[in-house]
């Protein structure tokens, strides 16, 4: 019998030249989200995270610290392996590029592509941008005052002369173009591959894939004057992580990766070197890279000599670790870029969670609790309104599957949010206090039918607010096997007369601390 149908989803692994700060926390947290939506829904999900290690901007980083760039690397790798905990994502493999399975696999990778003919021996003469670490044609550059040559990004560039490898890109062109036109959705959003494919069909060079002028990276195997450019050391992280070299298990079992996540800023290192490096050396490419936008803060570009570099830390402190991953997906449709901002970060707060998701559970609960003796409620015969309310929470599940296979996380938490307002007005509507007096078994029904929503919103919100989510099921007294997927609908119903415990707040106010 086949097992269970297989997800297997990457995020860049992040350099570490530096500290982890919102947008890298992003990332990875829609990533999370995915993977817990994955699992939930009885995929065998693979999630993988972790850290780029080589490479002249790691090297002058380490430098400039005065430590060997082993040392430095082991101490900033650690960063973003505690981003995890902090962040609470939930990959199951965290990947450094200077382990030895990745040597061993890039190593590998390099000799199938020479074998293949795909590499050879020439020497570069042009711009690199260290920062970027990427390779400029000089028709890209412009000049700044004081005569230096500027990338596209803003980033300084410096002439390199020097014997290199250089991969065939160029005989890539027309199969590129053609595997993106068999594969529409290959990259993505759609505006974002046009800028792909106009790239590719502009012309492309030869790409240079060794460096020699610095040590701080993996050896080209039979010649190690050259380390690997650490673009192609780095991508190939994606296929380390599933055994590569050994195509059998892992690799067997969960490639091609389904999606590749990445800001816009990394989309041409994924979206055309990578597919041609795997086609390259006889390997399928993913199925899918999507590019998504770039977090200013307060109107402001994030820059460490503006000083407003947020740390995950500072966000997870102050506002609340579901509060965070909420506001992160809710606030900008997800591949546009975004703003973050304190006063819409506390509108969220006060509005979404405390206001229409926690009062309506708590609401619901301590109603529950004081009058159908702190158990769930009988139902009698259900009205129009009640099945109206009930249709809207079983018809989430699709709705939401959909969007989140579109990585929609934005729309995913509307159309979850329809219900929170639907159940809000049920509750207004039919008016369970005062039915207390008048027709308690009513005002049971409606109490049940509130409490099914609720089960269904909380199980659907497990992905994006793992913890709250936790302790909303646990006040449905909802045991583990309760919360997957599989439990939607009636079929998972809550039975009547199971006793709950006393019912918590679950999403407290942002209150702003009065200015000392
Ligand atoms: O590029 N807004 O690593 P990196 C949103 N090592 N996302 C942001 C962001 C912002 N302001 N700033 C950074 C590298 N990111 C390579 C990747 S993969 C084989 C190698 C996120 O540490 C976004 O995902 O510079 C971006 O693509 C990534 O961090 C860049 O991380």
């Amino acid at each position: 019998m086949a097992g269970p149908k297989t997800f297997y989803l990457t995020t860049p692994i992040y350099y570490v030249n530096d500290v982890p700060h919102i947008g890298h926390a992003y990332t990875t947290l829609a990533c999370d989200v995915l993977a817990r939506f994955m699992r939930l829904d009885g995929y065998d999900v693979k999630f993988l995270t972790g850290t780029d290690e080589h490479g002249q901007k790691v090297e002058k980083s380490a430098e400039k610290a005065g430590i060997p760039p082993q040392d430095f690397t082991d101490r900033v790798s650690q960063n973003f392996r505690d981003l995890v905990s902090l962040m609470n994502y939930s990959n199951d493999d965290f990947i450094r590029t200077t382990e030895p399975r990745h040597v061993a696999s890039v190593q590998a990778l390099w000799t199938v592509l020479k074998d293949k003919g795909e590499i050879y021996l020439g020497s570069y003469a042009g711009w690199y941008s260290v920062r970027d670490e990427a390779f400029y044609g000089e028709d890209e550059l412009t000049t700044s005052p004081a005569g230096k040559k500027i990338a596209p990004t803003g980033a300084e560039c410096e002439w390199v002369e020097e014997p290199s490898y250089f991969f065939k890109l160029s005989a890539w062109q027309d199969r590129l173009i053609a595997f993106y036109e068999a594969n529409p959705d290959f990259i993505a959003p759609a505006g974002k591959r046009n800028e792909v494919m106009a790239f590719v069909k502009s012309g492309l060079k030869d790409l240079s894939v060794s460096r020699t002028t610095f040590k701080w990276g993996i050896p080209v195997p039979g010649d190690d004057a050259h380390i690997m450019y650490v673009w192609l050391d780095a991508l190939a992280n994606y296929i380390t992580a599933v055994g590569y070299p050994d195509t059998t298990g892992e690799y067997a079992k969960y490639w091609p990766a389904d999606l590749h996540m990445v800001g816009k800023d990394i989309l041409r290192f994924h979206a055309v070197y990578w597919p041609a490096f795997l086609m390259a050396a006889g390997l399928e490419p993913p199925r899918r890279v999507f590019a998504h936008g770039w977090w200013t803060i307060e109107g402001q570009k994030m820059s460490k000599s503006l000083g407003n570099v947020i740390a995950p830390e500072t966000l997870v402190d102050t506002y609340g670790l579901d509060q965070t991953r909420y506001f992160l997906l809710r606030e900008v449709p997800f591949g546009n870029d975004g703003d973050f901002s304190h006063k819409q970060m506390v509108n969220r707060i006060n509005g979404n969670l405390a206001n229409d998701y926690g009062n309506l559970v708590q609401r619901v609960l301590s109603m529950i609790g004081k009058n159908c003796g702190a158990a769930v409620p009988v139902p009698g015969a259900f009205t129009e309104a009640d099945n109206a309310l009930l249709g809207a929470a079983y018809g989430m599940l699709d709705i939401v599957r959909a969007e989140i296979k579109a990585q929609a996380f934005h729309k995913a938490l509307d159309a979850i949010w329809a219900v929170v307002g639907d159940a809000n007005r049920y509750v207004d509507e039919q008016a369970p206090w005062a039915l207390k007096k008048t027709d308690p078994a009513r005002m049971a029904t409606v109490l049940y039918v509130l409490a099914e929503t609720i089960r269904h919103l909380a199980i659907l919100t497990q992905p994006v607010m793992p913890d709250a989510s936790a302790r909303i099921l646990d006040l449905l007294a909802l045991g583990p096997d309760a919360r997957g997927f599989g439990s939607f609908g009636p079929s998972g119903a809550l039975a009547a007369g199971t006793p709950l415990p006393s019912p918590q707040g679950v999403f407290p106010r942002y209150v702003e601390e009065p200015k000392a």
